[in-house]
């Protein structure tokens, strides 16, 4: 994972020490201009890209990666619209995407002390469709650490856990390590500050600008790596996980470190 997110470094990449709040990736969404280039730079041949950085995307940005999913499902999907119901636990957030459409997100903000829960979305969809998932674990700033200050501060750690149902209840997808997965948003870069005194002055930090349409049907994440698989030792999943009956096939994913990876996007083909 650490070679995937150098070998993007030649797009937006920005590594610091923190000073700042960390606001920057919650910006799935960019600027028009700057989604251009990004695309131009990453995908390079991807012809889908170019449908996508017209002036569809000129509009506001959330509305944007709506646009090019209803555009983009038109085109490629083929089957008949079928109702699916997506199972989703993580550790700490997660938004659901469904061929660039956002069929619902964590309820429980980020920010909220312990905020394990699973969620429950319904959507309709017509195979094959494309699921991407942002999945976030909590950070209080570009540290990467929380409770700073606090005899209990540290690195916290993610996790996910996905299954999706058609309408008959069987099981048509589950996360495991074949889904792809690009980190945005890695620290802290140098752990050993975990226990520094002012780590927003001494954690280091790395984020990469999330594609302006990643979660699109026509995205090439080719680039990308894959998720890394770990068991509920490693994650430890909490409240709300045994909540949801799980799919013996279905698996805990993350990035290749469950700590210092705290904003990972998740992308498979169902059907
Ligand atoms: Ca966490
Ligand atoms: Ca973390």
């Amino acid at each position: 994972m650490h070679r995937l997110v150098a070998a993007l470094a030649g797009l937006t990449l920005v590594a610091a020490a923190c000073g700042s709040d960390a606001a920057d990736d919650l910006a799935v969404t960019v600027e028009s201009e700057e989604a251009a280039v990004v695309e131009t730079d990453d995908t390079g041949t991807d012809d889908t890209s170019t449908d996508d950085t017209g002036t569809d995307d000129a509009g506001t940005d959330e509305s944007s990666v709506d646009d090019s999913g209803t555009d983009d499902t038109a085109e490629v999907s083929s089957g008949e619209v079928e109702t699916f119901t997506i199972e989703v636990w993580a550790d700490n957030w997660m938004a659901v995407y469904v061929d660039g459409e956002l069929v619902g997100e964590d309820s429980v903000p980020i920010t909220t002390e312990r905020s394990f829960n699973s969620e429950t979305f319904t959507f309709d969809a017509a195979t094959p469709f494309t699921l991407a998932i942002e999945a976030r674990d909590y950070k209080e700033t570009d540290s990467g650490l929380e409770y700073i200050g606090a005899s209990n501060q540290q690195m916290g750690d993610g996790g996910i856990i996905a299954q999706v149902k058609d309408a008959s209840g069987a099981v048509v997808a589950v996360t495991t390590g074949d889904w792809s997965a690009l980190v945005v948003h890695q620290a802290p870069l140098n752990t050993d500050c975990e226990s520094s005194s002012d780590p927003d002055t001494e954690c280091e930090f790395l984020t990469v600008e999330s594609p302006a349409d990643w979660t699109a049907v026509g995205f090439d994440d080719s680039a990308w790596g894959t998720a890394t698989v770990w068991t509920a030792a490693d994650v430890d999943p909490k409240l709300g996980y045994d909540d949801i009956s799980w799919d013996a096939s279905a698996e805990l994913i993350w990035g290749s470190d469950l700590e210092v990876d705290n904003t990972v996007l998740l992308r498979t083909t169902v059907g």
